[in-house]
């Protein structure tokens, strides 16, 4: 069972503008173009969402909605300066991070036995790192955790437990299902299907009819099914294999068997990528190392690999252990997880003249 995180700031432009400019905060505000002009609104705090004022909404109408609305133009360096810095947290928590747009990111924590645990530390980070509030949810895959992270909203935080799943999608309203647009939201209608349970009471032949392929989504939407996986960047460019301990360790024994048995398999999985993607060649490997305290180090250094050889991940088990050694020595605290991967040239890099040996840390606290 996949357990995914939907991260959404709450009214983003509008948030920052009245973080920077307290006296706003209790006005209706909304960023956009100016008034008299054409141009329509990027967002509105949530006190003007009470006259009915939202994005996209030209900014003239908006003004007849609420005639006392203040509207800000656009600052984008300071929204896309916020937005690295939310970005830079998730880092803390997960490598697997698809980011949907400045304010909005997927986190794949499928590894950690107590996700819900990090639903409040992520919301507290992020409060501290950008003083900025978010909304957040935590489900079994990207469907439901975005709908949880805007179930709350704003500043909220909401969990869709997999023994709740059918229930809570049976009263869902299906324009809330990812692709039902304006067009597919009219025709549901004329089936007088509204919900996500009256899909399940509606013939598959008639879905099908209507809406082809999509009408079998539409099915697995309404059971609480989407096999979606989130898609990093860092997918593309590494691999590695993880693993989080029932307990916390300190260097010994158990942990040393713990990085054999992940050289093991991270060795079966390279073998395997290697033979199916024969060109992509390795410019680096990894340990990744997270602390009893969820706070995230990892450390990389450029090998040298002969073009002609067959890669053996093996003969760099003590490079890897070095790594590994470096980051448990950042703290005294016991870790959770180890990881260990590599790092692949991107199709740009040149892979000549970087045989050198430096050891780049990478440190997230
Ligand atoms: P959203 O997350 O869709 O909206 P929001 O963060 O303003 O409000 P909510 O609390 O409902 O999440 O979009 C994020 C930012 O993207 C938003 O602050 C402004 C920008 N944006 C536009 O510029 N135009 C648009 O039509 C939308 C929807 C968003
Ligand atoms: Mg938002």
């Amino acid at each position: 069972m996949k357990k995914i995180i939907h991260v959404d700031m709450d009214c983003f432009y509008a948030q920052v503008e009245m973080r920077d400019n307290p006296s706003l905060k209790n006005l209706p505000v909304a960023v956009g173009g100016a008034p008299k002009t054409r141009s329509v609104l990027c967002t509105s705090n949530y006190e003007a969402r009470k006259f009915g004022v939202k994005a996209a909404m030209p900014t003239d109408l908006a003004i007849k909605k609420c005639p006392h609305l203040i509207v800000i133009p656009p600052n984008f360096n300071k929204y896309q300066q916020a937005s690295e810095l939310i970005h830079h947290v998730f880092a803390k928590y997960t490598d697997l991070i698809e980011p949907l747009s400045l304010d909005e990111a997927y986190l794949d924590v499928s590894h950690e036995s107590h996700a819900t645990l990090l639903l409040k530390k992520i919301k507290e980070d992020i409060l501290r790192e950008t003083d900025l509030t978010s909304s957040i949810g935590l489900a079994p895959n990207k469907f439901l955790a975005k709908i949880a992270s805007d179930w709350k909203k704003p500043d909220g935080l909401f969990v869709i437990r997999p023994e709740h799943v059918h229930s809570f999608v049976d009263q869902l309203d299906v324009k809330l299902i990812p692709g039902v647009g304006q067009k597919s939201l009219q025709v549901l209608h004329s089936l007088n299907i509204k919900t996500l349970k009256d899909i399940k009471s509606t013939s598959p032949h008639v879905l099908n009819e209507y809406f082809g392929k999509y009408g079998h989504d539409l099915i697995n939407y309404a059971h609480g099914i989407d096999e979606r996986e989130v898609i990093t960047e860092w997918e593309r460019k590494t691999l590695s294999v993880e693993t989080t301990f029932l307990k916390d360790y300190f260097w010994g024994e158990e942990l040393k068997t713990h990085f054999a048995d992940v050289l093991l398999e991270l060795g079966l999985r390279l073998d395997e990528y290697l033979t199916n993607n024969p060109d992509r060649k390795i410019k680096k490997i990894l340990a990744k190392t997270r602390f009893s305290d969820f706070s995230r180090t990892s450390a990389e250094t450029i090998i040298r690999v002969k073009n002609d050889e067959k890669f053996n991940i093996n003969e760099y088990q003590d490079q890897l252990l070095y790594l590994l050694r470096n980051n448990l020595d950042k703290k005294t605290l016991p870790v959770r997880l180890i990881g260990l991967g590599v790092r692949f040239y991107c199709d740009n890099e040149i892979n000549n003249n970087e045989w050198q040996l430096p050891l780049f840390e990478h440190e997230y606290n």
